[in-house]
């Protein structure tokens, strides 16, 4: 970005040099004086937003809003349209964000945050992109914990987890509260309320309630002698370590010795990885027509 402002400036200094009684001098023009650092930001933010609805129209998706700049909802429950990708941008997140708007299950609204489904995309990342995200929102990817922080500060919002095994077997989980940390609070996870189908007596997700994320290069986790994220190649909530990991290694057999798989304990075990896994959240408020 500084980068920018430097190319920026030198332009405007010799485009209007030209035309400067003393040009060899930039401290005394008047033309540099002008320049206002917002103008060049606002002129970044227009390029980076054209640059994400080319992006989208190469991957075969139109953006919802043409309307103006930054006007995108705040996430999918306030997005009119079928499943697919969309820009939204939290109340006070300072950037807007393509998301996958699952507008089928239970209802609809759904912004996803996570999806494993064949192995494309690799999970065994680091601190800065869990914080950022990765992968493509059209098959796997993990939004952001920048993000679930900006969009969960917004009021109070569900978790649902969807899951699938090598089988074709479906569960499912819903949590009436989530809500994610920020950066300095290490993007503490708080869940609670389950319910569902994928745990009769308890469930797997509910023990990693305020526990902080930790990856390969960050631990926050509770384990003493070592890094969970780094020993099952991962970056999630982990405690020490867990009894829901579905961050976890791809088996493409689903079974695995290991425990390194994409783990729901409760249902399958330590031992059996899953084939397909889908997080999504939507504010508690919305209204199911
Ligand atoms: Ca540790």
């Amino acid at each position: 970005m500084s980068k920018f402002f430097i190319y920026a400036a030198v332009l405007v200094a010799l485009t209007t040099g030209q035309n400067s009684p003393h040009p060899e001098c930039n401290v005394n023009n008047p033309y540099i004086q002008t320049i206002e650092i917002s103008d060049v930001r606002l002129q970044v933010e227009e390029i980076k937003e054209n640059l994400q609805r080319l992006a989208a129209k190469l991957e075969g998706q139109d953006v919802v809003s043409e309307t103006g700049r930054s006007v995108y909802p705040p996430d999918c429950s306030q997005v009119s349209g079928t499943s697919g990708v969309y820009f939204i941008q939290p109340s006070e997140c300072p950037q807007a964000v393509r998301v996958y708007c699952d507008m089928d299950t239970d209802g609809g609204g759904w912004t996803v945050i996570q999806r494993r489904e064949d192995s494309s995309v690799g999970f065994n990342r680091g601190w800065t992109e869990y914080r950022n995200g990765f992968g493509s929102k059209f098959s796997e990817h993990w939004l952001g914990n920048e993000h679930l922080f900006w969009i969960t500060a917004q009021g109070q919002y569900e978790l649902r987890v969807d899951l699938r095994d090598f089988n074709g077997a479906s569960k499912y989980a819903v949590y009436y509260s989530f809500r994610i940390g920020d950066e300095a609070n290490r993007y503490q996870l708080q869940v609670a309320s389950y319910d569902g189908t994928a745990g009769v007596y308890w469930d797997a997700l509910s023990s990693h309630n305020r526990a902080y994320f930790t990856t390969q290069d960050y631990d926050n986790d509770k384990a003493s002698s070592g890094n969970c994220a780094a020993h099952f190649g991962s970056g999630w909530w982990f405690t020490s370590c867990y009894q829901a990991n579905l961050n976890g290694l791809y088996r493409t057999d689903g079974e695995e010795a290991d425990m390194r798989g994409i783990i729901w304990s409760e249902w399958r075990g330590l031992n059996i990885s899953l084939q397909y896994t889908e997080m999504k959240i939507r504010p508690t408020t919305f209204s199911i027509l």
